[in-house]
């Protein structure tokens, strides 16, 4: 049986846009994608001195294991020049897995839910689109539900894809 796995793109470098659209063509290499939501022109979170990010939340349908997707990811966002060189900061490409079913994973390389998923309109919002009744196995609450919750702030603006 396949999972349901959704992922949270972002990019904040270059044409933001035909970052987003390469990296989704490029995930059809690791199973079936199922759902994209719109483009969210987003207020950059964390490290705040930086170019405000396109995101958007994608639903993959895969047969492969979490660290085979995890590697998977990994390698288009090299493909796609993607280089670590300050941690939260500007990047042409990042891909997250949020949610992978209901599994519940913490290894040294990948924590699934994404830990900081609940607390990021950027995630929700355009994750709500495309899967509003999802649950959330740690917090036991839908999408909707954590992003009804999240405090005011964190401007987001979902624009046409
Ligand atoms: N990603 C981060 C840190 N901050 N802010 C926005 N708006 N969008 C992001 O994708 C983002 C961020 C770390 O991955
Ligand atoms: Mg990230
Ligand atoms: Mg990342």
């Amino acid at each position: 049986m396949p999972e349901a796995v959704y992922l949270s793109l972002g990019s904040n470098l270059g044409d933001r846009a035909a970052s987003l659209n390469t990296a989704i063509e490029k995930l059809s290499s690791l199973g079936i994608v199922a759902s994209v939501s719109d483009f969210y022109e987003t207020e950059p979170m964390e490290v705040r001195d930086q170019p405000w990010f396109l995101n958007c939340a994608v639903k993959l349908e895969t047969e492969k294991t979490a660290a085979e997707v995890l590697a998977g990811i990994l390698d288009i966002e090299s493909s796609m020049g993607r280089h670590r060189i300050q941690k939260k900061g500007p990047r042409t490409i990042d891909i997250d897995i949020l949610l992978f079913g209901a599994s519940i994973i913490q290894t040294e390389s990948l924590t699934v839910p994404h830990p900081a998923m609940h607390e990021r309109r950027f995630v929700l919002a355009p994750l709500a689109e495309i899967a509003p009744d999802a649950m959330h196995p740690a917090l036991h609450h839908s999408v909707r539900d954590l992003l009804d919750s999240l405090p005011a702030g964190q401007e987001v603006r979902r624009i046409a894809r």
